[in-house]
């Protein structure tokens, strides 16, 4: 039991609170306490990047087209995305990371995960790490972070959600079997909508009602995904922190609730497109590729990509076209990527 713990991990995952919209009112105090959402414009049939928690209150959130949330937040501030802003930002705050420990993997330019089971400072405290880094990030960059410790990166997430805004919740090893009992199906990375839905339609809403399903059921029923969440709702995660340089390509995503027309699929492109951007360390990061994933309603797949030295709007779209061109379906999933430079 001794010999376990000496191999538990110290795991902190830190999330910014709305950060596009905290770097924007941060510059502009002006903004302060006011419904501020930065994204695109309405008449150019954009979406909501981000909002304030003032702006929340209306029922908007990311992802939602700026003309609906106009009309639920009439007095609403809509700023342009000024992304070079944002990623200057994201690198200070990587700094402040690394002043703790090597081992930081920046998951998108507001996000990432440390494993600091070998740092020496605050007493080796993950607690304590957790709290300097908030407070850090408070005194330097004037913006509100919000951090989860756990012992692997599934908790961890999970818990610097529990308590945003600028939250600090502490997941202790011998919390993890209690804490994951009661923890709902849809936090587990992964299990979106669809999924969710197989899930409730046989009585399953909690990690514990899914730790009664065997590993084979799991596996029988979702496949390689099930024998992941076998382990997830356990709240065991193996994965390691890894450090950005390692990452081959990102990409984004999407299993829609009901299948989508081909004629919607342009709209449903443009919404992942920024959710993509977010997630590149840079928006000139060298790049060799970019990829489009379409899985259609008959759940067939098709991926089609192009050399690209920078990430272009316009060559997803066009790779959309040629990849709905190879089948007559309506489409159940839409994913676009890039390969990076390794
Ligand atoms: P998130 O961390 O998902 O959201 P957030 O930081 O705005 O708010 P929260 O307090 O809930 O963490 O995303 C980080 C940034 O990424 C966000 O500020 C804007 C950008 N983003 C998009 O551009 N499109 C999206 O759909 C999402 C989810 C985020
Ligand atoms: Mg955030």
């Amino acid at each position: 039991m001794i010999e376990l713990k000496s191999n538990l991990r110290k795991i902190i995952h830190v999330d910014m609170d709305c950060f596009f919209a905290a770097v924007e009112i941060r510059d502009n105090p002006k903004l302060i306490g006011k419904p501020v959402a930065v994204g695109g414009r309405a008449v150019e049939r954009g979406v909501l990047s981000t909002c304030s928690y003032e702006a929340r209150k209306y029922g908007l959130h990311s992802a939602m087209p700026t003309a609906q949330a106009q009309k639920l937040c009439p007095k609403l501030i809509l700023l342009p995305v000024n992304i070079k802003k944002y990623q200057e930002v994201s690198s200070q705050l990587c700094n402040i990371f690394k002043k703790y420990t090597p081992v930081v993997e920046m998951l998108s330019l507001d996000e990432a995960f440390l494993d600091v089971t070998n740092c020496q400072q605050c007493r080796g405290s993950a607690t304590l790490i957790a709290k300097a880094i908030k407070y850090q990030i408070k005194s330097e960059l004037h913006l509100n972070a919000s951090a989860g410790v756990a012992p692997n990166k599934f908790l961890a997430k999970v818990a610097s959600d529990w308590d945003k805004p600028d939250g600090l919740y502490v997941i202790t090893p011998d919390q993890v079997v209690a804490f994951v009992k009661t923890l709902p199906v849809t936090k587990i990375i992964g299990v979106g909508k669809v999924t969710a839905r197989v899930l409730r339609d046989i009585g399953i809403k909690t990690c514990l009602d899914l730790q009664a399903l065997s590993l084979l059921q799991l596996k029988n029923k979702f496949g390689k995904f099930g024998e992941r969440i076998y382990y997830l709702c356990r709240g065991i995660d193996e994965r390691m922190v890894e450090p950005y340089s390692i990452r081959k390509s990102i990409s984004i995503e999407e299993t829609y609730p009901r299948d989508i027309a081909r004629k919607n699929c342009i709209n449903a492109l443009s919404e992942l497109i920024p959710k993509l951007k977010s997630r590149l360390p840079s928006i000139d990061e060298p790049i060799n590729k970019q990829f489009v994933k379409i899985k259609f309603g008959d759940f067939k797949i098709t991926t089609a990509e192009v050399v690209s030295n920078r990430i272009d709007d316009g060559i997803f779209f066009m790779l959309l076209e040629k990849g709905l061109n190879r089948h007559s379906q309506s489409v159940r999933l839409l994913g676009i990527g890039v390969k990076l430079v390794v």
